[in-house]
């Protein structure tokens, strides 16, 4: 599913962040964006997360989708190190169910912008089609899949139905 040449990179601070990241995938996936997806943890692997950050301009990454639980600094790291845009996603932590990892990647001081998205798997999926809405400006067969996508939701809700009333 990774492409060799990626735009978008999906790193997470650990393995446990996937079932809500991999939602970010499948949207990428779905809209047949290239990316790549890399455990980097800020506070256990910091010379990765460096690496990670200083090389993006140069692999032609145009966004960075960071999902973290608890004291979630790694999309702040990325975004002090790369000018490429990071889209924060707080992961719902065990024991105070993402509110920590939202405060923590939502309050960013000025000057260091990182984008932030809801907590768990609607904020994970909502990164990769705000990524895409940006790659989009400048790759309209991208906005066609975009704009596809868009009529599939409409279709969906315009299809459902509810029970009948007792
Ligand atoms: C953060 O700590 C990760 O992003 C994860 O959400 C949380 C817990 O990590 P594990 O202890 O499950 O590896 O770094």
């Amino acid at each position: 599913m990774e492409s060799t040449n990626p735009r978008i990179g999906v790193v997470m601070g650990s393995s446990s962040d996937w079932p809500t990241m991999e939602m970010a995938v499948a949207i990428l996936a779905e809209l047949d964006i290239p990316f790549e997806a890399r455990v980097v943890s800020a506070h256990r692997t910091p010379d990765l997360l460096f690496e990670y950050a200083e090389q993006a301009v140069g692999r032609g990454l145009q966004a960075i989708i960071a999902g973290a639980g608890g004291a979630a600094h790694l999309p702040g790291m990325l975004a002090a190190k790369t000018l490429v845009p990071v889209l924060g996603v707080p992961v719902a932590s065990r024991h105070l169910k993402g509110q920590d990892s939202l405060l923590s990647i939502v309050q960013m001081p000025k000057g260091i912008p990182v984008a932030t998205f809801a907590i768990g798997e609607a904020g994970a999926a909502n990164a990769a089609l705000f990524a895409a809405a940006m790659l989009a400006n400048t790759d309209p067969a991208l906005r066609a899949r975009l704009e596809r996508f868009r009529q599939r939701q409409r279709d969906a809700v315009l299809a459902q139905d509810l029970p009948p009333v007792p």
